[in-house]
């Protein structure tokens, strides 16, 4: 874990919605509490990060990493094994020049925005130390918990 007390960027939940959607819906993330920490996984909040535009990765940075993976599914259309909705930034159907174009303009931006979601309380994952934390959402993103 960072010393932002996030979950590592690359480890940040991501959601994508494949088929409209509007509302809010419940999500619950597992997170281990050593029982030794003291902790008490009631402390504990969901936040939804809002990435960067072109930082695909997912990594907090819209870098060269990003425009590498965008152009490993260059030519990708929906349904193809390379698809993936997230690279496709301009959301016209393919991933293309037009995408790392976009990609490109936004290298050096960093995600600066985590939004504490609202919390709807915790269930332990019978006697371990694994619980799932809830909170709701009506946007579909990267998650972490602090
Ligand atoms: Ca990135
Ligand atoms: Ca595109």
């Amino acid at each position: 874990m960072p010393s932002n007390g996030y979950f590592l960027p690359g480890t940040v939940w991501s959601v994508t919605a494949t088929a409209g959607y509007q509302g809010t819906v419940t999500i619950g993330i597992v997170v281990y509490i050593d029982p030794s920490s003291g902790s008490n996984p009631s402390s504990l909040r969901v936040y939804r990060a809002d990435f960067a535009i072109g930082d695909v990765n997912f990594d907090g940075e819209v870098d060269s990493a990003d425009t590498i993976v965008i152009n490993k599914a260059y030519g990708a259309i929906p349904g193809s094994s390379l698809w993936n909705s997230v690279y496709d930034l301009n959301n016209d159907g393919v991933i293309d020049s037009l995408d790392v174009t976009i990609c490109t303009h936004h290298y050096g931006e960093t995600t600066t925005s985590w939004t504490e979601l609202p919390y709807l309380g915790y269930t332990q994952i019978g006697s371990t130390s694994y619980y799932v934390i809830y909170a709701s959402t009506d946007h579909f993103s990267g998650f972490g918990i602090r």
